[in-house]
């Protein structure tokens, strides 16, 4: 496989709107990131995932975007855009732009023209349909709860949104979407920027009469249209938002012959805690075997026919350290952990703003302190279904992207250091204790750790191409994993668990150097009788 600098890459994930206020709104922007490139550079990231930034009415924090070529007034101008792509490269950060083209916001022009009647030129940018028996065309569902059929007085027909009511879905079937949707990517690209995440990318085709929305027939044929028409003449990273995934379908996104995209995000692992066949609001405790299985498998399966992503967090999905780890007793050690476990994988990994320093999810008690659209959604269709507001509130305490969207905690001082004025969202409570001064001035810190991994990646080719090896001969709660690289094997070993457990796999011997731990007075392993204290993780070489 040819190398690409996004394979030995870092990216960290900005969500503009929480990182950092400049100018007392309480809303963060742009000018905030530039304030903050310097802390980004410490870490030692490569490229920086920008949320949207677009024009944006934000009925879904941005991801409802009305010009593609225009920033949203919150967070700054096309000038603070240009500095901070400028000011990124001068620290060899590359900024990876946040495409959402699957959908527009209700107010973009492209739907407003359309919305004006059937034989607008523009009507056919979107999906349209004839109600059924006076009722929506078909079954099918929008993510954000409710039927994805909104009906149009207007025209007496309904139009399609697989998210809100006010983000109509695209029709890509149209080449002249298509077209516009290369134009617009290429007016970034032509402005410098490292790449694209793609959001929901697996829905572009869609076939809604079938009801079939992820993975549908033309899909790849698009995506190596958009290759050829856009990104494919530059040295950029692509990476497809995709919750269908499997790993054959990540090798028809990933595979460097079909001429696609650089990687996926797959959420095989991020559906491990919900009930099977249901929402994500419907809970179940993490069977921590299977998540072993499921990482072991994407770490495994794509060969040299295709690239992964690792990740634990984004903007939504709940806090890991809260998630699967012990945010209280534990909290140091077990945001270590998920940091060691993930970052000495094979792929590209995603740091989420405010993972390197150990934040937490946010818990509400009422549904009015929730800003989140789906949550939000979620409460009410639940509550007419009958469900109790106590079993409600912890679901959404649990699984609601709120918990992502806190705004970051930089310091001690009032609002964390994020605003001098009102937080759009709530600082968490806790911000005293965690936050990125507290954690920069510490060597111990979760910062410090995040900052190491980067480092042994950067340094060690085997972190970058070394093959996989899960050890099954393990105690369930205990994730071992080795790495092989022209000769040489590293160890990696992490305990899931609250309790100890002892390990005994004679065969790996005794190690020759420790490379990273969590617990600071382990000093080597022997795995002919090792014990793992609560959530300990390190990585050693054979
Ligand atoms: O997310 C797709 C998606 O399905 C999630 O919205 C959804 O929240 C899921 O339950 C995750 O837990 C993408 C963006 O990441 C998300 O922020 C947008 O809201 C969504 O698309 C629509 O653009």
């Amino acid at each position: 496989m040819e190398q690409k600098w996004w394979q030995n890459a870092v990216v960290y994930q900005v969500y503009p709107r929480s990182f950092q206020d400049s100018d007392g709104d309480g809303i963060g922007d742009l000018r905030g990131i530039l304030r903050r490139l310097d802390y980004l550079q410490e870490l030692g990231i490569t490229a920086i995932w920008l949320s949207p930034v677009y024009k944006s009415p934000n009925d879904d924090n941005g991801y409802d975007i009305s010009d593609y070529r225009d920033i949203m007034t919150e967070f700054g101008t096309m000038a603070d855009m240009d500095e901070l792509i400028t000011e990124a490269k001068a620290r060899d950060i590359r900024i990876i732009m946040d495409l959402v083209v699957n959908h527009t916001s209700d107010e973009h022009p492209w739907f407003v023209e359309a919305r004006k009647g059937k034989d607008n030129p523009y009507r056919e940018y979107y999906v349209w349909r004839d109600p059924v028996n006076g009722d929506v065309p078909n079954s099918l569902r929008s993510t954000f709860s409710g039927p994805a059929w909104e009906y149009d007085e207007a025209s007496g027909q309904y139009y399609l949104h697989l998210f809100s009511k006010r983000q109509p879905d695209l029709n890509w079937e149209n080449e002249a979407v298509r077209r516009e949707v290369w134009d617009l990517m290429n007016y970034w690209l032509e402005k410098g920027v490292g790449g694209f995440r793609m959001d929901v990318i697996d829905l572009v085709g869609k076939i809604p009469d079938k009801e079939i929305t992820g993975n549908g027939p033309k899909l790849h044929d698009y995506l190596q249209e958009m290759n050829r028409e856009t990104f494919g003449k530059y040295d950029v990273l692509t990476v497809g938002e995709t919750w269908g995934a499997t790993p054959e379908i990540a090798k028809l996104y990933s595979d460097p012959k079909r001429g696609e995209l650089s990687m996926v995000f797959q959420f095989e692992h991020i559906l491990l805690d919900q009930q099977e066949g249901k929402d994500k609001w419907d809970l179940k405790p993490l069977p921590i075997g299977e998540l072993k299985q499921v990482l072991a498998k994407w770490q495994t399966a794509l060969g040299n026919e295709g690239w992964n992503s690792l990740f634990w967090n984004n903007h939504d999905l709940p806090r890991i350290v809260s998630r699967w780890g012990d945010d209280g007793i534990y909290h140091r050690e077990s945001a270590k952990l998920f940091a060691i476990l993930l970052h000495l994988m094979k792929g590209t990994p995603y740091i989420y703003q405010g993972e390197e320093i150990g934040m937490t999810n946010s818990p509400i008690r009422d549904i009015s302190e929730v800003q989140d659209i789906e949550a939000r959604n979620m409460y009410r269709e639940r509550l007419e279904q009958g469900y109790s507001q106590e079993e409600l509130i912890g679901a959404i305490n649990a699984k609601g992207r709120d918990n992502a969207r806190t705004p970051m905690q930089w310091d001690g001082s009032e609002n964390a250091g994020f605003t001098a004025g009102t937080p759009w969202l709530p600082v968490n409570p806790n911000f005293k204790k965690i936050n990125a001064e507290a954690s920069l001035a510490d060597p111990d810190s979760i910062f410090h750790c995040y900052r190491k991994l980067i480092r042994l990646r950067k340094e060690n080719p085997l972190v970058v191409w070394g093959d996989f090896e899960l050890i099954e001969e393990v105690p369930e709660q205990v994730f071992l994993y080795l790495r092989h690289y022209e000769g040489e094997t590293w160890a990696v070993a992490a305990n899931l668990g609250q309790a100890a457990a002892a390990v005994q796999v004679p065969r790996l011997g005794k190690s020759r150097e420790l490379l990273i731990a969590n617990y600071a007075d382990r000093e080597f392993a022997d795995f002919e009788e090792l014990s793992l204290r609560p959530y300990e993780a390190f990585a050693v070489k054979l």
